[in-house]
């Protein structure tokens, strides 16, 4: 609502899953006066993402769909700068854009799928936090701002399978969590949000696009859905300004740990 109108928000990955839910429902909250910047490397899913939401909640929210690889740092150095005018004074960032691929384990993982996973879940993240805190830092009188990181479970507790995945992800905490306290004299308002089990494109892209392989994660379980988590980020990105939502950890119900689940046979 009104604490969130007429603010400029960027979302990294808003192609799918969570990032696109999330444009969503920052749109439906404040339907009004909102400046949604949407970035992915999947330009066309952007821009259909940016038609649907002036479906759904008209000409109030002005969209400018970017295509942007945070794993190329020549893509992010230039971001800020390229926006229009208009979309340059960002208020929130919401670091979401990320990925795993595959489950081999330590002796047997494939060069290029460590780096693909440290380039875009970490050094992406990092580049694009650096590149909007420039403009958050000259912002009011000590620097405004909201930054909104996806983290995961897998970043708190490292499972078999997953040990890049993870590690990329308890550098996401680990990076967060030494900015709050870098910028505690400003008042910008450093997030991270760490998700359980989220059923989006997420096992898909593990598994290289087998769908029966991915399908196979979400048997007999609730998972969440990409709208869950857009609702908590959004209500990270609307509390008052005093207010910080530091971290936050969010399981469905049928799931404990990283790999405590209940399913139904
Ligand atoms: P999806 O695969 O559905 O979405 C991932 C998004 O990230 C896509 O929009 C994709 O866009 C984008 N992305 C991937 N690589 C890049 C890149 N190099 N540059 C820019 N964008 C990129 O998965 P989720 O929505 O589930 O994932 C969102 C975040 O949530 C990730 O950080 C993930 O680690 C995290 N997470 C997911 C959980 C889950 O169970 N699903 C649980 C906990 C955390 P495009 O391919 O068009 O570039
Ligand atoms: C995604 C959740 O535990 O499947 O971040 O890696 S997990």
């Amino acid at each position: 609502g009104k604490r969130l109108d007429g603010k400029t928000i960027v979302i990294t990955g808003a192609s799918s899953g969570i990032g696109r839910s999330t444009a969503l429902e920052f749109a439906r909250t404040s339907p009004k006066n909102l400046k949604l910047v949407l970035t992915a490397r999947r330009i066309d899913k952007v821009k259909e993402l940016a038609e649907d939401i002036k479906k759904e909640v008209g000409d109030g929210v002005k969209v400018h769909p970017v295509k942007l690889d945070v794993s190329k740092a020549d893509e992010i150095r230039d971001f800020v700068q390229s926006l229009p005018k208009e979309f340059q004074d960002i208020d929130v960032l919401v670091n979401n854009a990320g990925m795993v691929k595959g489950v081999d384990k330590a002796g047997d993982i494939k060069e290029e799928d460590v780096n693909v996973m440290f380039d875009t879940n970490v050094t992406g993240l990092i580049n694009m936090t650096q590149a909007v805190l420039k403009v958050m830092k000259k912002r009011g009188e000590s620097g405004q701002g909201d930054i909104i990181n996806i983290g995961s479970i897998a970043g708190r507790e490292p499972y078999p399978g997953g040990s890049i995945y993870c590690a990329s992800k308890a550098a996401v905490r680990s990076f967060t969590d030494a900015m709050r306290k870098e910028l505690i004299a400003t008042r910008i308002r450093i997030i991270v949000i760490d998700p359980g089990q989220v059923e989006t494109e997420f096992s898909l892209v593990r598994f290289g696009g087998d769908k029966d392989k991915a399908d196979a994660v979400y048997k007999g379980v609730t998972a969440l859905t990409g709208d869950d988590i857009a609702e908590t980020i959004v209500f990270c990105a609307g509390r008052p300004e005093n207010v910080v939502i530091a971290d936050m950890l969010v399981f469905p119900n049928h799931q404990a740990a990283a790999t405590v689940m209940h399913r139904r046979s």
